[in-house]
């Protein structure tokens, strides 16, 4: 009984976080002042290396558009830098590209020879997974007070009768809540 209580309070817990994750959902300028170019070789793979990408944040790509462009490519096409068939393409010299998926998210540049000299980025989006506990220090500490006796009061609650099936019920509805909170917050951006 006490087990599955606190199982159950782990969960909502994790349910919290991820959808704190969700609704801080963050922009990032692909390689920030430089943008995307070739000028000065950036490398993007260094500009991603120290960067925890989310489901939800948006990569923002600003360039020439008459000389670069962005084309989401394979893991195969990225290594190899091979343009001829992207998944996506972007054109607009200003792109705001929502990650929607967990994983890797290749991009590279479409015009000849960019791609071989750096133009190119792998986003990894880490699983929604419970975070860490030595990263989840951060979020916890932006759980405003009134929200935490909001939420477990009401959750241990219904847990109380734990049997299985109320568990997964009301479970679920906390993560739906959890999950419309955070869409109605991504919306608003
Ligand atoms: C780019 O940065 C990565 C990670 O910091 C490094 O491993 C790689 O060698 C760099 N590439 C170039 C061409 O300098
Ligand atoms: C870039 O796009 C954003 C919206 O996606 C828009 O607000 C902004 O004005 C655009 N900037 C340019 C320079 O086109
Ligand atoms: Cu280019």
């Amino acid at each position: 009984m006490a087990s599955f209580v606190k199982v159950g309070l782990l969960l909502v817990v994790v349910a919290v976080f991820a959808g704190l994750n969700l609704s801080a959902a963050k922009l990032y300028t692909v390689g920030d002042s430089i943008g995307w170019t070739i000028l000065n070789n950036p490398n993007y793979t260094a500009w991603a290396s120290g960067k925890t990408f989310h489901e939800g944040d948006i990569l923002y790509f600003k360039y020439n558009k008459q000389f670069h462009n962005v084309l989401e490519v394979t893991k195969e096409d990225y290594n190899s830098c091979k343009s001829g068939s992207p998944s996506a393409t972007y054109s607009t010299g200003n792109d705001s590209i929502t990650i929607k998926t967990a994983g890797h998210h290749y991009f590279i540049c479409g015009f000849p020879g960019h791609c071989q000299i750096g133009q190119k980025v792998d986003i990894f989006v880490g699983g929604g997974k419970a975070p860490a506990p030595a990263s989840s220090a951060a979020p916890s500490a932006s759980l405003s007070p009134a929200f935490i006796p909001s939420t477990a009061p009401s959750a241990s609650s219904a847990l109380a009768p734990s049997s299985g099936a109320q568990l997964s019920v009301a479970l679920s509805t906390i993560i739906e809540v959890v999950t419309m909170t955070s869409a109605i917050v991504l919306m608003g951006l």
